[in-house]
């Protein structure tokens, strides 16, 4: 049976974890590709990473490139090409410079790579995906964004870390755009499935929901240069197995809603099924009067920044 191909558009922090992860679950064949002056650091990355199977005994290769015929024929693309942000900088200043690198990306991955589900990670997310769909012309169940995972995977550890139990047990989800308005579902968090609501108290809780949505920037603070990329390149490669190995996960993902909890034509971060068909299905529920008002608060924003690509 053909390997599956993973091609990562951007192979800097965040790419070079993906190829890891990827490699590690024996996902496919990957292909690290980035611009012509980072085509030494990807290269170094694929051979590096090369070196590292024997160690753990997983059969894929990994290339690195910046000739965008590597990728033809991809199953998966994962797209982090751009810049990330600088302490101070909001996820929208980025939009100027990404932008154009999206449009750019979209093209090429139409044309060498037509049938992939394309994950993407560059920010601003919300209108960086937005981007993608409107140049590449991909159908909406093969183009994704990658934040709710990463979002809802900060809430669950914040969670963990407060009460001490095992992150395993710990579930929930946080929908909307991935910026400071983005929405903790706290009222359906568990821990093992008791409410979080009967283990935390409601004034812990609420720091706990604020600063999952200042998550990203308290890491770029701290890193002075440059984005969390751990925790970002693990939710991907858990939105791309799931797609490869036809798992049916539910995941919080940015996803094309056309009517979904009230939303018409944006990309925003609602709990998707990802299986063999990409994103699946939207899966919808009610939502308390106070939670809707959060999304449409998110949404303002998403349409903001959408309103600045001029697309
Ligand atoms: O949850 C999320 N979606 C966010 C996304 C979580 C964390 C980081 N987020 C964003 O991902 C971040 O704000 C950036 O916009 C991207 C990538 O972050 P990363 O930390 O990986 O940035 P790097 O290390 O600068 O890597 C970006 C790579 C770098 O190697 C560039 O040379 C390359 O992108 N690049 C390109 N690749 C392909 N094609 C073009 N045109 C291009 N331009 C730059």
């Amino acid at each position: 049976m053909a390997k599956n191909k993973i091609s990562l558009i951007g192979g800097g922090q965040i790419g070079g974890n993906l190829a890891l992860l990827a490699a590690q679950k024996e996902l496919g064949d990957v292909i690290i590709f980035d611009i012509p002056k980072a085509e030494g650091m990807v290269k170094g990355k694929a051979l590096d990473l090369m070196q590292l199977r024997p160690h753990d005994g997983y059969d894929v290769t990994i290339t690195g490139s910046s000739d965008y015929k590597d990728i033809a024929d991809s199953d998966v693309i994962i797209i982090t090409a751009g810049i990330p942000r600088k302490p101070g900088m909001d996820r929208e200043d980025l939009l100027g410079i990404n932008l154009g690198i999206m449009k750019d990306v979209a093209e090429n991955v139409k044309k060498h790579a037509p049938n992939a589900f394309v994950i993407v990670i560059s920010n601003p997310l919300d209108a960086m995906v937005y981007a993608f769909h409107k140049v590449s012309g991909f159908a909406k169940n093969k183009v994704v964004g990658m934040a709710g995972a990463l979002d809802s995977g900060r809430f669950r550890a914040f969670i963990a870390m407060e009460t001490g139990f095992s992150v395993q047990d710990v579930t929930c989800m946080v929908l909307g755009g991935h910026g400071d308005t983005m929405v903790p579902i706290t009222r359906l968090a568990t821990v093992g499935g008791v409410p979080v609501t009967a283990l935390i108290s409601s004034e812990r809780l609420k720091a706990i929901e604020d600063r999952t949505r200042v998550a990203g920037g308290e890491i770029v603070k701290l890193f002075g240069n440059g984005s969390a990329f751990y925790a970002p390149a693990q939710s991907a490669i858990e939105m791309a197995e799931s797609y490869l190995r036809d798992k049916k996960r539910v995941i919080p993902c940015a996803s094309l809603c056309e009517g979904e909890f009230g939303v018409e034509g944006y990309f925003i971060g609602v709990p998707s099924v990802i299986g063999a068909g990409g994103v699946e299905k939207v899966l919808e529920f009610d939502l308390t009067s106070e939670e809707q008002a959060e999304l449409n608060n998110t949404l303002e924003a998403v349409e903001k920044t959408i309103g600045e690509t001029g697309l």
